[in-house]
């Protein structure tokens, strides 16, 4: 029986960088989830009978979010709901999920790499029909009726296990609790060399994945353990926990430390890697070689026709404009596009759909390809693994050799967490207004080349989306990026990417605080940081 249940607008339930995020008793209160749900329904058209995925990365309060998720879409006239067992799917397997079963859309419970218990944060994430993240006129569409809204329908039912395998019916409607690895497993193993990567584990190759009690626990057990033959126990954490047994699951050498103290010990092993709460990010390190993201975007577009699911080559590039500039050097190289788009993987969506990119990354750990609509841990994973079994090398040969072929973009990401909201304004602000006067200004050795508010136009939908981050660029080849994260869920996060790029083979062996440090301390200087936010240094740097 669908009953409707009257309600009041809650304020603040606007999407960000990927969804809405919100400390976890915001979302216990009565009604949220479901004002929350109920206004993404009230904004799409279309979906009577249809299909919907809905899963999460199984932190403290999937289970409940879930059951009213089910009801509503259900109330609302979803013919078919898909749901991971036990409320599990990481969020590309979600992707492909959606893509596979020709779904409408999906919904997936998590805040990604953020903390998660009673106390820690929880999200709802909206995908549309090509299996990524809902643009931002949707997302906006849906914060405009979160402001509005009176009433949502709920079916009135006792709740739905989770945890059977199989399909119950409910008159014309069913509900399908499908196993969570089995279809991302499958697509995995078209796109690489399962047996080159099968005989790499066979010769001795050591892994050791940290799963992080995230949901990438069951992914990673049965696909690296059980199909790849990696060693008993090389994956570590495997089971998803509630509260990712009080973890941070962001897989950064901060959160992931033991993973890099692992790495560089003697007889560290060939690969470390990890991944995130909900699996789309990923580390990688070698034995003794941490390789930055934006440097793991590019070598995975060098050396991605290596993989079988790739031998045809790579149609373009995509990152996110504060990404480093070394996939720029690999797109010349190869002659394909490279596009630079606004932080989160929504702004890929559109470039993997018109086939105009293949390979995608961001800075924050996230590498995917047009395999499904979003970033993917255990991909990059695997394409690595793949690509050190097709070469014979290891990471730090690979590494090492693609600098001194592309040259060495030094990078280094500052985050001045939780900081006052008004000063982190302030500090964006005051910079936007000296950004016409920036030009041709001179820091000892560095002069500003050019600086500016970064615009998206896209090339394929036409929309755009400005004041994306403010870019400093020095003439040296240097650049210093401010932005404020979309994702934070207390005060203000101050995000400060800088690089710079570094030809000279002799020159590539410095460490990063090395290369960085007079741009590093410049970019504090440049925007008051002290001043505005009262930290004289950064809370992470990775
Ligand atoms: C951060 C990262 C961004 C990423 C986003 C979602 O956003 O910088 O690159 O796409 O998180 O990743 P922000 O706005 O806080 O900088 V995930 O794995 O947390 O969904
Ligand atoms: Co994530």
């Amino acid at each position: 029986m669908v009953e409707t249940v009257e309600t009041a607008p809650f304020e603040g339930q606007r999407p960000g960088t990927s969804g809405l995020r919100k400390k976890t008793p915001v979302f216990q209160q009565p009604h949220y989830v479901a004002n929350f749900v109920q206004s993404i329904f009230d904004c799409l058209e279309g979906y009577e009978g249809a299909t919907l995925v809905v899963g999460g990365d199984g932190r403290f309060f999937n289970r409940e979010a879930i059951q009213t998720v089910v009801k509503i879409a259900l109330a609302n006239g979803f013919g078919r709901v898909l749901i991971g067992q036990g409320g599990i799917l990481s969020t590309p397997a979600t992707s492909n999920v959606i893509r596979q079963y020709g779904a409408f859309g999906g919904i997936i419970l998590s805040a990604s790499h953020n903390p998660g218990g009673p106390h820690g944060d929880f999200g709802i994430k909206y995908n549309v029909a090509n299996g990524g993240p809902a643009p931002e006129k949707v997302t906006e569409a849906v914060f405009a009726r979160t402001k509005e809204i009176s009433s949502y329908r709920i079916l009135k039912a006792p709740d739905f296990d989770l945890d059977a395998l199989g399909t119950t019916r409910l008159g014309e409607q069913t509900i399908e609790i499908i196993d969570p690895v089995a279809d991302y497993a499958a697509l995995m193993r078209k796109l690489f060399d399962f047996e080159r990567i099968r005989a790499l584990f066979k010769s001795g190759f050591r892994l050791k994945f940290d799963a992080m009690s995230a949901v990438t626990g069951p992914y990673a057990s049965r696909i690296f353990e059980d199909m790849l033959g990696a060693q008993a126990g090389s994956v570590l954490n495997a089971t998803p926990l509630p509260d990712f047994g009080g973890r941070h699951p962001d897989p950064n050498l901060v959160h992931a430390k033991h993973l890099l103290d692992l790495a560089m010990s003697p007889d560290g092993p060939d690969l470390c890697a990890a991944s995130d709460g909900d699996g789309d990010r990923n580390l990688v390190i070698g034995r003794g070689r941490f390789v930055t993201p934006s440097d793991s975007l590019a070598i995975i577009a060098a050396n991605a026709h290596l993989a079988p699911g790739y031998a045809s080559g790579v149609k373009g590039i995509a990152r996110s404009m504060p990404t480093s500039r070394a996939a720029d050097k690999v797109a010349e190289k190869i002659g394909v596009a490279l596009y630079e788009t606004p932080t989160g993987w929504k702004f890929f969506g559109n470039l993997l759909d018109a086939g105009m990119a293949t390979i995608c990354g961001e800075e924050s750990a996230g590498a995917g390809s047009d395999h499904v609509r979003e970033k993917d841990g255990l991909w990059a994973v695997l394409m690595w693994l793949n690509i050190l079994a097709a070469r014979g090398e290891g990471v730090d040969a690979v590494v090492t050799k693609h600098w001194a072929e592309h040259g060495r973009n030094y990078y280094a990401r500052h985050d001045y967490e939780e900081v006052e909201a008004a000063g982190a304004d302030e500090l964006m602000q005051t910079l936007r207004d000296a950004l016409p006067g920036l030009k041709g200004e001179t820091f000892g050795a560095l002069r500003i080349a050019g600086a500016d508010d970064f615009a998206y136009h896209d090339p394929v939908d036409g929309s755009d989306s400005a004041r994306q981050g403010i870019r400093v660029h020095f003439e040296d080849d240097g650049r210093i990026v401010y932005r404020l994260s979309g994702t934070g869920t207390a005060g203000a996060t101050l995000r400060v990417y800088i690089e710079r790029y570094e030809p000279d083979p002799a020159r590539q062996q410095m460490t990063t605080q090395e290369a960085l440090a007079d741009l590093a301390r410049l970019s504090q200087e440049l925007a008051g940081i002290a001043r505005f936010t009262g930290r004289k240094a950064p809370s992470v740097v990775t």
